[in-house]
């Protein structure tokens, strides 16, 4: 069962290069928290990844909602990333045909291939959109560890996925020519697969609340790691909300490490 194991032990079984480098760097850093840095402007980005840079394995864009982007804005990214050791992920959820997720994959005005170390995928079009992140990778990305996160389930109240979607999810994440591209699964359960060398990333964390206004469902940290089987929890408004982003962005860190530490002891 591939939630008991460790960290450290499953980057060995890893068949994705970054996912390795997850696996040991949420182990080295002691966190398996993803900040969702959803806020609209760049230099708000900057401060809340400088402040909770400390405490967190990886950092989640939607670039697209960044009302100032520029090629600035990724480079002083880049430097805090490196500057406190966290992976940037750009939670874009690709769910095209190859050639036009190629295209939004390393062209326009983001290039997110260029810079994001893991961006997210819906699978509903099949096996074709791994094929066409890999195409949308150019020189510059292929010289770098990338990789995708599939989604085989949501938080949204209402969501369309049922076990065969989930089931087939599985498949893609696991089996062919393109796994090495895999580095995980999106997801809000175990059950959603059982390789152990792909990590399970899962949102809808928050510690007061259970739903937002728009369909949005939470867990407790304890629930999503013991409960859920999650390798690292997502937290966008229970964090950028906060009177203390730092402060909650620590409390978060310290409540999801302890449930991962308990759920491997056990
Ligand atoms: F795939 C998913 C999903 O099923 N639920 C999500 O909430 C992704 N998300 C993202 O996690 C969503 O796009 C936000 O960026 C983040 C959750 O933010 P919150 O403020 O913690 O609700």
């Amino acid at each position: 069962q591939r939630t008991k194991l460790t960290y450290e032990s499953r980057a060995n079984l890893a068949k994705s290069a970054v996912a390795k480098r997850l696996f040991n760097l949420i182990a080295s850093k002691q966190t398996n928290l993803c900040l969702a840095a959803d806020l609209t402007h760049a230099d708000e980005i900057l401060v809340v990844a400088d402040k909770c840079g400390p405490y967190i394995c990886l950092l989640k864009t939607h670039v697209d909602i960044v009302e100032d982007f520029s090629e600035k804005f990724i480079s002083d990214l880049q430097v805090l990333a490196q500057r406190h050791n966290f992976l940037l992920m750009e939670d874009r959820k690709f769910a095209d045909i190859g050639n036009t997720v190629s295209l939004q994959y390393g062209k326009g005005i983001y290039k997110i291939s260029s810079w994001a170390d893991l961006v997210t995928a819906h699978t509903l079009p099949g096996r074709s959109i791994l094929q066409g992140l890999k195409a949308g990778l150019g020189e510059e990305g292929a010289s770098k560890e990338r990789g995708v996160f599939l989604l085989a389930e949501m938080s949204a109240s209402g969501n369309l996925i049922d076990a065969k979607y989930k089931e087939n999810s599985n498949k893609i994440a696991t089996e062919g020519a393109d796994v090495d591209f895999v580095a995980g699964v999106v997801c809000q359960s175990a059950e959603a697969f059982a390789f152990p060398g792909l990590l399970q990333l899962t949102p809808g964390v928050k510690i007061d609340e259970s739903v937002d206004q728009l369909g949005q469902q939470y867990q407790s940290p304890e629930q999503v790691v013991k409960e859920r089987g999650a390798d690292i929890g997502v937290v966008g408004r229970g964090i950028l909300k906060a009177n203390n982003p730092e402060q909650a962005a620590q409390t978060y860190r310290d409540r999801l490490w302890a449930a991962y530490q308990d759920r491997v002891a056990k």
